[in-house]
């Protein structure tokens, strides 16, 4: 029975092991603090630690229960991780540097032992990362349509130098006592750039940021000249994929143009997973019943 047993462990349990001979890529969305069901989407892509690569499209902690574990966890991990920042990945700078109020979700990051190393990571990550060889690009919420590659590469630089630099608390003030819908035509600015990379969702046809809608795309927002931003007609080339989190509503798409990885998690909806280091890698998915009820 016994050697029954073990050929049956063989044949479970080891096989998938030995099978993961190779070092894999995955994309995840945005993961808003839900630790349980991120450690369940590991789990399910047999992520390897000592071999895989995570790209995480931003939006790492606030509103789930989990921030303080999923930062933690991440930083444990950081040489396989690559990450961009998200809105609320500002915020959360934005509120150690006593810009903004805190709130429950992430008060437990603050209140760590572990926050200023937790923040030194964070504060220097960027938000756009490039990878030529899989001709991918992964930024939070879109690329302005009037950037290609260099540019949005450029300016990913100088938004990373500023939140780096001994001036991040001040400057950062600065740019958040703007109001987000307010004066985003001056293109090509620091601010224009930090609002497209973490907070764009549609745009009118000449590509102007528009905030006014947060739902997936339909005959209303089309009829009104809105577009998503990656489907403005005139938008630049870029000769990369652009993976992308930020707008729950979307949910899952996978386009000629574009990866969108926010299924909604934090909303009780799905965590997904994309394999991006093979053509058509396959998408797995997890529930996440600690999410909020929206
Ligand atoms: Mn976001």
């Amino acid at each position: 029975m016994a050697a029954i047993q073990s050929l049956w462990n063989f044949f479970t349990t080891d096989k998938r092991v030995s099978s993961h001979t190779d070092s894999k890529v995955w994309a995840i969305g945005d993961i808003q603090g839900c630790y349980v069901a991120f450690r369940r989407l590991l789990v399910k892509i047999d992520f390897d630690e000592s071999r895989d690569k995570l790209w995480i499209a931003g939006d790492l902690v606030n509103r789930g229960e989990g921030s303080l574990e999923t930062l933690e966890y991440l930083y444990s991990i950081r040489d396989r991780v690559q990450i961009v920042l998200g809105n609320h990945d500002v915020a959360l700078l934005a509120i150690y540097w006593g810009i903004k109020k805190s709130n429950p979700t992430l008060d437990p990051i603050l209140e760590s032992e572990n926050v200023d190393k937790l923040i030194e990571w964070l504060r220097v990550q960027p938000f756009v990362h490039y990878d030529k060889d899989l001709e991918l690009l992964m930024v939070h919420a879109g690329i302005p349509p009037e950037f290609d590659i260099d540019i949005a590469l450029k300016y990913s630089k100088k938004l990373q130098d500023k939140l780096s630099g001994e001036d991040a608390p001040r400057w950062l003030r600065k740019k958040m006592s703007i109001a987000v819908d307010a004066d985003n035509t001056k293109k090509k600015k620091n601010r224009y750039a930090i609002n497209a990379f973490t907070r764009m969702r549609f745009c009118d046809k000449e590509g102007e940021l528009n905030f006014s809608q947060k739902g997936a795309p339909n005959t209303r927002t089309y009829g009104s000249g809105l577009f998503p931003w990656f489907e403005i007609p005139k938008r630049k080339k870029l000769g990369a994929k652009v993976i992308f989190g930020h707008w729950s509503t979307l949910g899952y798409m996978d386009s000629d143009v574009a990866i969108s990885l926010d299924t909604g998690c934090v909303w009780q909806g799905k965590m997904t997973a994309k394999r991006i280091d093979i053509k058509g890698g396959e998408i797995v998915q997890v529930d996440c019943p600690e999410g909020i009820k929206a």
